[in-house]
């Protein structure tokens, strides 16, 4: 999928402003916990820095398990596959690649539904319309940190037999009616990438309540035995690593200080840009926690004047590599593309959600530059140079 970056080997220029938070832990405390694995000489393989991160996360999250591993993606495909399910799975396009791909590894159908217009998540109408017969899974996404309707999706799965399993890859630090999303449905499921809140540089995790599903996922994510062994369809080997761990044990004790930083960068985004036409940003629930970790916005090119891809041409023109997530839908996408869906909110959203740079590298005056650069777009639409007006790669 593409979504509208250039991609390359080479680090990030210095001069350029790119969407990811990449919370960077101090030099010192990744060499001390290098140093620490280096003279256990226990890289991986359930090393003590997993453990402990693991028991860190299940107690931040009011949790009875957290099983880490490799990535977020292989977290879902591994929770998937050791919840048994068959058949199909309702699940949004409006999201990452990875939402559905692992869904398919795990030998899921995904099934696409459309999503809430203000929410960008699936409710319980778009999830109802979608199910059929051989639905045995839901598979929400808390897009942008905000939880989808858990309760109406757990009654509706309840009612039809079929397992919620949230992706919450975006949602660490989050809440749903105050509690913290993690404990939600069968499992959830988390991302630690390098772009999100908590850095793991890669990293995922599955988070329940269940004793069942835990040992399950536990015994799935590996192929050696452990005390927790029970039968499951298939295993393999997504386990993190002591280095992943260290990573994200630094994360977690920076964990408020970055969430802080992140409302004072939304708000500061939101001060300078609420009162320009033709930009709607998402709001966050009222009274439940966020991480702020997205800043994203909706183009409605009548009042801007621009569409949202002249918008991200024009602010790459000036060093800012704002990004379409997510774009195209899921649905459009080889090889779910090969059927035909209807989905007409995800389609507006795919084509009018812009994400901005936030998190640890942007300082308030970058902010300042981007908001500068909207409205100078916005003022001078016809602006750029010629042949600028398409996001490039
Ligand atoms: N479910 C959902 C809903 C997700 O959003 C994701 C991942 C997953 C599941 C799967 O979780 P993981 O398997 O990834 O743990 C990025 C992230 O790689 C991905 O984790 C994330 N969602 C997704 C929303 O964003 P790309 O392909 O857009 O990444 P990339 O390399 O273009 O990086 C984004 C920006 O950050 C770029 O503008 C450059 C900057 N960047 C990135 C990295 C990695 C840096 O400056 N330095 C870096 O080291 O997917």
């Amino acid at each position: 999928m593409s979504t509208g970056t250039p991609k390359g080997p080479s680090a990030p220029d210095e001069k350029q402003l790119y969407v990811g938070q990449l919370n960077t832990p101090s030099t010192d405390k990744v060499i001390d916990a290098m140093n620490g694995i280096f003279d256990r000489r226990f890289y991986t393989n359930h090393g003590p820095l997993v453990a402990e991160f693991e028991k860190r996360i299940a107690d931040f999250l009011d949790v009875k398990h957290a099983i880490c591993m490799t990535n977020g993606t292989v977290a879902l495909m591994v929770a998937a596959k050791s919840l048994g399910l068959r058949g199909e799975a309702v699940v949004p396009a409006y999201t990452f690649p990875a939402t559905a791909q692992a869904l398919s590894y795990a030998g899921l159908r995904p099934v696409f539904c459309d999503v809430d217009p203000d929410r960008h998540t699936i409710s319980v109408e778009t999830v109802r319309a979608a199910m059929t017969d051989e639905t045995t899974a839901i598979v929400p996404v808390h897009l942008w940190g905000r939880a989808c309707d858990i309760d109406g999706l757990q009654a509706l799965g309840d009612e039809a037999g079929a397992a919620l399993l949230p992706d919450a890859a975006h949602a660490f630090g989050c809440t749903y009616k105050g509690r913290k999303i993690g404990g939600f449905g069968r499992c959830e499921v988390f991302s630690f990438h390098a772009t999100k809140i908590l850095n793991c540089t890669e990293g995922g995790c599955v988070t329940t309540n269940d004793d069942q599903v835990a040992f399950a996922v536990r015994t799935a994510r590996n192929f050696h035995d452990q005390e927790t062994f029970v039968d499951v369809p298939l295993r393999v080997n997504a386990k993190m690593s002591e280095a992943q761990a260290a990573m994200g044990l630094i994360a977690l004790d920076e964990l408020h200080t970055h969430i802080a930083r992140n409302r004072e960068r939304y708000a500061r985004y939101r001060g300078q840009l609420s009162d320009v036409p033709g930009l709607r940003f998402i709001d966050h629930a009222a009274g439940e926690a966020s991480n702020y970790q997205y800043v994203v916005f909706q183009v409605e090119e009548a009042d801007f004047g621009l569409t949202r891809d002249q918008l991200i041409a024009r602010l790459k023109d000036r060093g800012i590599i704002a990004r379409r997530y997510f774009y195209p839908g899921l649905h459009q996408a080889f090889p779910y593309s090969e059927d035909h869906w209807t989905l007409p909110v995800t389609d507006r959203l795919c084509d009018s959600i812009v994400q901005v740079p936030s998190g640890d590298m942007v300082t308030d005056a970058d902010i300042d530059r981007v908001c500068a650069a909207i409205r100078s777009a916005r003022k001078d639409p016809g602006g750029s140079r010629p042949g600028m007006d398409s996001p490039g790669a």
